[in-house]
């Protein structure tokens, strides 16, 4: 492991990106689930994602001018969506309006920087036709939808999973880390979804085989190369069984992941520094997230926060 993650505890700084068709309804990744709406309710999205200003060239120049080493991108989030153009699925952004893969030229500019790429993936999916209820699905409340549901093949979803994976391990160039995200726990007379469902061992054993340097983190219900808190400052170096390991905090600009254009809860420049340092200080990475607006841009607040902590680094680094 240490090898592995050599490159990632020097690089401390990264990018996170949201961007799905929750971009669109600007109001939270998690809309979806917490309106519970159907597939059908949540269709006029993918009819209409079309990033016409969609310009990753100026993403990579953004996050490499803050000073980011890495990023990592949300290949598909909980609702199903994917951003490349997978042969496994016709829910992808070549079949919406966009009409193109547009994860590729992204990971493209990045690599142009010498910002090292990786990987976001869901294991929840809302959308897939095999993915059974639980109680973080939209539609846990619909008598209807639970019962026929007792109907899916759930294996049909993790082939698909694992066959997912392959394609964007080897169709994708040199994947540096992997963000798979996560394990449910039991709950409202709903099975959990953990390492067992996911087969997560068998899926991590493809992960290497396939590209034995990613990272990965430790989200399947199995230990990872780095443990990921999320929206909190852990009080010191965090520990597992007594051993301090590689951790990464990852921090929203507001309070969602997804782009949400109300939201007013913007942290200010002087705090994301404050949780930079103080994250390093700690021995920590930190990945803080971007949510593009469904037309490919950064929002002027990201961009302006992005400028201001590139403007600290200029001074400090
Ligand atoms: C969580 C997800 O549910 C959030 O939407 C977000 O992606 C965060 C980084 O991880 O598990």
């Amino acid at each position: 492991t240490e090898d592995r993650t050599r490159w990632y505890t020097q690089a401390r700084f990264g990018l996170f990106i949201h961007w799905g068709l929750y971009s669109l309804g600007a109001r939270h990744e998690w809309m979806r689930s917490r309106e519970f709406l159907s597939n059908g309710q949540y269709e006029k999205y993918f009819r209409r994602f079309d990033p016409d200003l969609y310009d990753p060239k100026l993403w990579a120049q953004l996050a490499d001018e803050a000073g980011m080493k890495y990023m990592v991108v949300t290949a598909k989030h909980h609702e199903g969506f994917c951003l490349w153009d997978s042969q496994l699925t016709g829910y992808k952004a070549p079949n919406s309006p966009a009409g193109r893969d547009v994860l590729r030229p992204m990971l493209e500019a990045f690599r142009e920087r010498d910002i090292r790429t990786g990987l976001y993936y869901s294991l929840l999916d809302w959308h897939h036709p095999h993915y059974t209820a639980d109680v973080k699905h939209p539609q846990r409340y619909d008598p209807a939808f639970v019962e026929s549901s007792k109907q899916r093949d759930f294996q049909r979803y993790v082939d698909y999973m694992f066959g997912q994976t392959r394609e964007l391990l080897t169709g994708y160039g040199p994947i540096d880390l992997l963000f798979y995200d996560f394990s449910i726990a039991a709950e409202e007379g709903f099975a959990g979804k953990g390492k067992n469902e996911w087969q997560s061992e068998r899926l991590a054993k493809l992960i290497r085989e396939l590209q034995p340097g990613v990272l990965m983190n430790d989200r399947m219900g199995i230990p990872g190369d780095i443990t990921t808190p999320e929206q909190y400052q852990p009080r010191e170096w965090i520990q597992v069984d007594g051993r301090r390991v590689v951790w990464e905090a990852c921090h929203t600009f507001s309070g969602s992941w997804g782009y949400y254009r109300d939201e007013e809860s913007w942290k200010s420049v002087d705090m994301l520094v404050r949780m930079l340092i103080d994250t390093v200080a700690k021995g920590g990475n930190l990945l803080l997230n971007v949510g593009p607006t469904g037309r490919g841009e950064f929002d002027e607040r990201a961009v302006e926060r992005l400028k201001g902590i590139g403007e600290w680094m200029r001074r400090h680094n």
